[in-house]
Order: structure tokens, then C-alpha cells, then sequence
């Protein structure tokens, strides 16, 4: 097969959930050695894509988009080595969760993947992250940042109701917090008291580095 006919076939087999399919087609990509990139940002995310285009339009429904979800999980767990291992030193300590109420992971492990691969430290909590469990982990990881994953509008309003937690617990000044997920945009984070907001997994490395830097020279004045 070509490069494209795999980039192709990446893309049609997410659409239609075939996961040993995907997991064929990812490993003899890398055997071919294409980039672990490349399968991710032209093939697989604009399946996701699609699917989510399909499924606002009724075209499918929450079967489908499940099995899309897993297949994509599937080849993210082979490419999530090649993407993070880059040997950088660490350079600050990130917690990560999606809120409470959000089942939505992939977006979030990406995230965590670009930010292993730039050097942080990344403590991931999971799903349905309950604002007395981010409490808790700050308390005890001590992280730079705390990042929250939303893809709901009705789960977005967590980050609030977080932020909140972290005041009355006396941490806010502690951690810098970034929010981000598909329907977050800066106006949002911005109203919600956040210190920071990426669109996408290397956005958000871009951002992470910049408050950090930020908060160091803030801390060393
Ligand atoms: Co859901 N879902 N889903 N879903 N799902 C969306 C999000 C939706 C946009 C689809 C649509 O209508 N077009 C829609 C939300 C609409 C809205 O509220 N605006 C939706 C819905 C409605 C639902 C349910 C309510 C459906 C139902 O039950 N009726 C339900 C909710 C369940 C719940 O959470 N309580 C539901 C369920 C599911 C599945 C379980 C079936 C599955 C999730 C599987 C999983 O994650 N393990 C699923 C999927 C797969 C999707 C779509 C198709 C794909 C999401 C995805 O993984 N995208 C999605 C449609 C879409 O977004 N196109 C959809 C790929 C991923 C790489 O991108 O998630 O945007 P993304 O992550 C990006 C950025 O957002 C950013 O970086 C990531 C990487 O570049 N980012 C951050 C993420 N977190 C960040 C944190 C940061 C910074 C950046 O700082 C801390």
C-alpha cells in the first residue's frame, strides 16, 4: 500500500469503527515508517471529525460514534510511545481530568501525549473528575498547572464550579489552571476566571510553557 492509501484507509476504518483494521493499518504504517504524526493529524482527527459531523446530522448515533472513539483509542495506545518519547528533561508538573459528568477521553490523552512529549510530567485523573477529587490530587501531586477537559456545553460550566472548589480550599493562587475540549473557546475560560486556553494538543504545550515561564519570572522578581 502507498502512504496515501494507508492515510485513506486510516481514515475510513475510524469512520466505521473497524479496530483491528486501524491497528493493521497504524502498525504497517510505522512499518513503513510514516510519521506517528501524520497518521494522527490527517487521518484519524478528521475521521473524528466526521464522525461528529455525521452524528450532528443524524447520520449516526452514539453506537457509532463509540466504536469510532475505540478504534482510534486503539491506535493511539502504539502511537502514544513514539509521540512522547523524545527524551526532553522535565519541565513542569501537569495534573489533568476531564470534569465531572464528561465521559470524553481522547481529546484529553492527546493532550497529555504532546505535553509527555515536551517534557512535563503528567498526572492523569481520569473521567468524570469530581471538583473534591482535583482538590485532593493538588494537594497531593503539588502540580504547576491543573488542566480540565470539557466537551459538553453541559459540562463546561464544571470548570466554574472547580475553580470555585480551589478558592474555598484555599489552592487557586497555587496551580495556574488551563481549561480546554471541542466546544471551549477563550471568551469562555476567560468568563470562567481560567488562567489559560489552547484549541488543540500543541497549543496547549505552547500555552502550559508560556504561563509557566510566566509564573516563574513572576515568582523570582
Ligand atoms: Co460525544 N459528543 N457524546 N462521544 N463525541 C461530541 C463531543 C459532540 C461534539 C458530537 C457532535 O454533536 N458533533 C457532542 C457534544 C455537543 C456539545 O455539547 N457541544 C457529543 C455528544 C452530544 C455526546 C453525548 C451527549 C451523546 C449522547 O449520549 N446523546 C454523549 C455524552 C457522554 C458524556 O460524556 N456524559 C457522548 C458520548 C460519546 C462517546 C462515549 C460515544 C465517545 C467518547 C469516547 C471517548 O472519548 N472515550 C464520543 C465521541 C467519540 C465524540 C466525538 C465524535 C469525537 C471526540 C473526539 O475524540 N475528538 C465528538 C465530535 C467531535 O468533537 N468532532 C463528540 C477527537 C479529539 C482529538 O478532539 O476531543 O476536540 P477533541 O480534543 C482536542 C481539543 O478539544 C483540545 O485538544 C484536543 C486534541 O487536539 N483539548 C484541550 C481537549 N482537552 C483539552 C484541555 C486543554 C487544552 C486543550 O487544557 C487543559
Amino acid at each position: 500500500m502507498t502512504p496515501e492509501e494507508i492515510l485513506q484507509g486510516l481514515y475510513d476504518e475510524t469512520l466505521i469503527g473497524n479496530a483491528p483494521r486501524v491497528l493493521e493499518l497504524t502498525n504497517e504504517a510505522l512499518g513503513m515508517s510514516m510519521e506517528p504524526q501524520s497518521l494522527l493529524f490527517d487521518a484519524l482527527i478528521p475521521s473524528l471529525e466526521e464522525v461528529g459531523a455525521r452524528f450532528e446530522r443524524g447520520d449516526f448515533f452514539v453506537p457509532e460514534m463509540l466504536i469510532a472513539g475505540r478504534a482510534m483509542a486503539g491506535a493511539m495506545e502504539v502511537l502514544r510511545p513514539l509521540l512522547a518519547d523524545t527524551g526532553v528533561e522535565t519541565v513542569g508538573k501537569f495534573l489533568m481530568g476531564t470534569v465531572k459528568g464528561d465521559v470524553h477521553d481522547i481529546g484529553k490523552n492527546l493532550v497529555n501525549i504532546m505535553l509527555e512529549g515536551a517534557g512535563f510530567e503528567v498526572i492523569d485523573l481520569g473521567v468524570q473528575v469530581a471538583p473534591e477529587k482535583f482538590i485532593a490530587a493538588i494537594e497531593e501531586h503539588q502540580p504547576d498547572i491543573v488542566g480540565m477537559s470539557a466537551f459538553l456545553t453541559t459540562t463546561m460550566p464544571m470548570f466554574k464550579a472547580n475553580i470555585n472548589a480551589l478558592e474555598k480550599a484555599g489552592l487557586r493562587n497555587e496551580v495556574i489552571v488551563m481549561v480546554g475540549g471541542a466546544p471551549v473557546t477563550q471568551e469562555y475560560a476567560d468568563a470562567v476566571g481560567a488562567d489559560g486556553y489552547a484549541a488543540d494538543a500543541s497549543a496547549t504545550v505552547r500555552k502550559a510553557k508560556d504561563l509557566l515561564e510566566q509564573r516563574r519570572s513572576l515568582v523570582s522578581a
